[in-house]
């Protein structure tokens, strides 16, 4: 019997010319071309094939042997690690946060001092109920936490962009958690709050109503998470050198405002681009936008907060900007994106109890238990104690001390002296009476107990007073919110509970909730611990009244065809980019159209891949023949009907008349036709507005107040002529 020597056969493959080479099955191979980019294994051993494995013959029995196969697969096998309980889905950025300046006054935090100096920072965005692989625009609460490399330490702020949280206690935070993730039975709905077993928790949580209002209004959907607010959510201290403490509450802004998309917007996205904010950030800094926030605090003293009608260490209340205002210290940009998600994004660990010298915590219940969990969750999730050795995790400043070994320990310490004090190592490290963080000498006394503070027990009057702070079109989505989460809620007790609850907030709220349930007069009789009292409504809360009129960071489609005119095109463009937005062109094709001069129009979408939800304001532009075929293709149709029922400004030239018509556009303010080159300045002043409101008061109206339901839209108004004939 021959041995394997004897038979050995040359199986190279055939060179194709363009680098690559063929093997015996037709598989591709790409070949090094230098010693450098050799593909090796794990313990350096250069692989000759990465496209096959070892075995017998061309067509036997793989060989236990192959190393090279088994350690690929084994590694492949070990990819995940578990996903976040909580805000497993996020997108992060790194950048850097520049105080503007010294806020000495307030507080001894190194990295507030210097307004020439840049702190570099890890930002990761995430949505709270979803797994890592869910999609980017359910109803949902955002996280916001910023890891600061300070000179002294890391800090993290573990905030969120709604300024209070559902619970008061930490005990609380597992059967919030397990009661708006799926169901346990049936593993669905994999992230909404729509279900019975969230609100059946709510429902019974009288302290959520105020987080509640907020979660079922616009800030639960934002249009990007470049422009979501940010909060710290629990309050914090500021401590100066002269070791005097002041409570803070944090604020981000965003520079391009705080926006959101429409519910029904929101449903389409994720069908259309489940990684919407994903990608929008991930674009945005790729192209050099660079997403800014101003870092804002409220800062109150003991005898301020004693004076303040809510207590300032439950977080289910905010601070109302009218009774203490906004100071700015710093601002905030993102300016690049990970080079590796895992080892980034993923692996990065925030953990609320990473404060430096000059900041310190409060007795809020909520953030003490926080400074439990958060280190806690990461054992498990990173494998063991040693992730602050990790790159996104480790300080950038100098660290030592005579912890050791531990899992996937890195580092190397040498020397024979792991302890303290010592005198076998006179340059070990050592405490720091001067330089080290010492804790705020709160004055604590008190008897034990498993007690919640009678100060929390005002469970309504904030609610009331964010519904009341709110725009017409605001309140709309709020109710509609409501009736369409407690509409998927099968068990009609639940319901009626919580219209109970709604009734306590507002009465009318509770009335428009019932009627768009048809459950009028159904609402449980609830007794709230404290009864509300009617606060003065806080403007700022609205996100309307604070829009700012612009088209930065914003999109403007095109749909053009066969016919454009491409002048127009590019007129569009240089308007639209003047603004700080960017105009995308949309074409039946992906291959772009022929414009009217015969010279082609490039396309960034084909219209099948880039319905209207993608943009802020849209352009209409087809012409001649091409109109006419548009006129009759469903996406086109859709593509108009959905940007006139989200409320956006539509320019549009006169050739597409047939296509708005088909699509059931009405005239009203946000319909700019483009006749002439001057039209284009009318199109971008109404493009930086607001959403035409007026137009879903309107079809609200037309359909009985209940905009929830769809399919009930008239194309339009019988007493209005049909566009083509004005
Ligand atoms: Fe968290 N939270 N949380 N949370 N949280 C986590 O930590 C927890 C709360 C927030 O992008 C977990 O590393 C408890 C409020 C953000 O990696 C976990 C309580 C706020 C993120 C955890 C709260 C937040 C988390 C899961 C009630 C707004 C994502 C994985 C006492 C201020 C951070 C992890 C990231 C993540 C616990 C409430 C914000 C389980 C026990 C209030 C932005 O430790």
């Amino acid at each position: 019997m021959p041995n394997g020597n004897q038979t050995r056969r040359n199986h190279r493959p055939r060179a194709n010319g363009n680098g690559t080479a063929s093997g015996n099955g037709g598989e591709t191979h790409q070949a090094a071309a230098s010693a450098a980019q050799t593909l090796t294994t794990n313990q350096g051993i250069p692989v000759s094939d990465n496209q096959n494995s070892l075995r017998v013959d061309a067509r036997g029995p793989t060989l236990l042997e192959d190393f090279v196969l088994r350690e690929k697969i084994t590694s492949f096998d070990h990819e995940r690690i578990p996903e976040r309980v909580v805000h497993a889905r996020g997108s992060g950025a790194h950048g850097y946060f520049q105080v503007y300046k010294p806020q000495t006054r307030l507080t001894k935090a190194a990295f507030l001092q210097d307004p020439k100096k840049q702190t570099p920072v890890f930002v990761r965005f995430s949505t709270v109920a979803g797994g890592a692989g869910s999609v980017d625009l359910p109803r949902d609460v955002r996280g916001f936490a910023v890891k600061f490399y300070t000179p002294e330490g890391n800090f993290d702020l573990v905030g969120n962009n709604i300024p209070v949280f559902f619970i008061q206690d930490a005990m609380k935070f597992p059967d919030l958690v397990h009661s708006v993730k799926m169901e346990p039975d049936r593993a669905f709905p994999q992230n909404g709050s729509a279900h019975d077993t969230f609100w059946d928790f709510v429902s019974l949580t009288p302290e959520s109503m105020h987080m509640l209002m907020w979660a079922m209004s616009d800030r639960a959907i934002p249009r990007s998470l470049r422009m979501i607010e940010g909060f710290g959510v629990n309050t914090f201290r500021f401590i100066n050198a002269q070791g005097r403490s002041t409570f803070v509450k944090f604020h981000w802004r965003p520079a391009l405002g705080a926006v959101s998309v429409l519910w029904d917007e929101a449903c389409k996205i994720n069908g259309a681009d489940q990684d919407f904010h994903r990608r929008d950030l991930w674009t945005a800094i790729d192209k050099g936008d660079y997403p800014e926030w101003e870092l804002s605090v409220q800062a109150v003293d003991q005898a301020r907060a004693d004076e303040l009608p809510f207590d300032i260490l439950d977080a289910t209340k905010l601070v109302p900007e009218e009774m203490v205002p906004l100071e700015t210290i710093g601002k905030l940009v993102l300016n690049r994106n990970p080079a590796n998600f895992f080892a980034e994004t993923e692996q990065v660990a925030f953990c609320p109890a990473n404060i430096v010298s000059g900041i310190d915590f409060s007795n809020d219940p909520l953030l003490q238990g926080r400074l439990f969990s958060y280190l806690d969750t990461q054992l498990t999730r990173l494998g063991g104690p040693n992730f602050h050795e990790l790159e996104i995790n480790r300080p950038q400043c100098p660290m030592r001390n005579l912890q050791r070994d531990g899992h996937m320990r890195t580092t190397v310490p040498t020397g024979r002296v792991a302890y303290e004090p010592n005198t076998l190592d006179p340059s070990g490290p050592r405490e720091d009476p001067r330089r080290g963080f010492a804790s705020f000498a709160a004055d604590e006394s008190g008897a034990k107990g498993r007690v919640r503070a009678e100060s929390f027990a005002d469970h309504y009057s904030q609610a009331r007073l964010f519904w009341r702070s709110m725009t017409e079109p605001e309140q709309r989505h709020i109710a509609n919110a409501f009736a369409f989460e407690l509409g998927k809620v099968e068990t009609v007790a639940i319901r009626r509970r919580m219209l109970g609850h709604l009734t306590i907030i507002d009465e009318l709220l509770c009335r428009r909730v019932e009627q768009k349930l048809s459950m009028e007069g159904q609402a449980d009789s609830i007794e709230p611990a404290r009864p509300p009292i009617d606060l003065e409504p806080s403007p700022s809360l609205s996100l309307v009244r604070k829009a700012p009129k612009t088209l930065a960071g914003r999109k403007v489609g095109v749909l053009v065809s066969d016919g454009s005119d491409r002048t127009l095109v590019d007129r569009v463009r240089t308007a639209v980019e003047k603004e700080g937005g960017r105009v995308e062109v949309v074409a039946p094709k992906i291959g772009g159209a022929a414009g009217a001069d015969g010279k082609p129009i490039a396309a960034d979408h084909a219209l099948a891949g880039a319905p209207s939800i993608f943009f802020d304001a849209l352009v209409v532009a087809v012409a001649g023949e091409g109109a006419k075929r548009l006129a009759a293709h469903p996406n086109a149709v859709d593509w108009v009907r959905d940007a006139f029922a989200h409320l956006k400004v539509i320019g549009h030239v006169a050739d597409a008349a047939a296509l708005l018509e088909r699509a059931g556009v009405e005239v009203d303010e946000g319909l700019v036709a483009l006749s002439t080159p001057k039209d284009i300045a009318t199109f971008i002043v109404a493009a930086k507005g607001p959403r035409i409101w007026e137009r879903e008061r309107k079809t609200e109206e037309r359909v009985g107040g209940n905009t929830a339901r769809k399919g009930r839209l008239k194309t339009h108004t019988p007493e209005r002529p049909p566009l083509a004939a004005r």
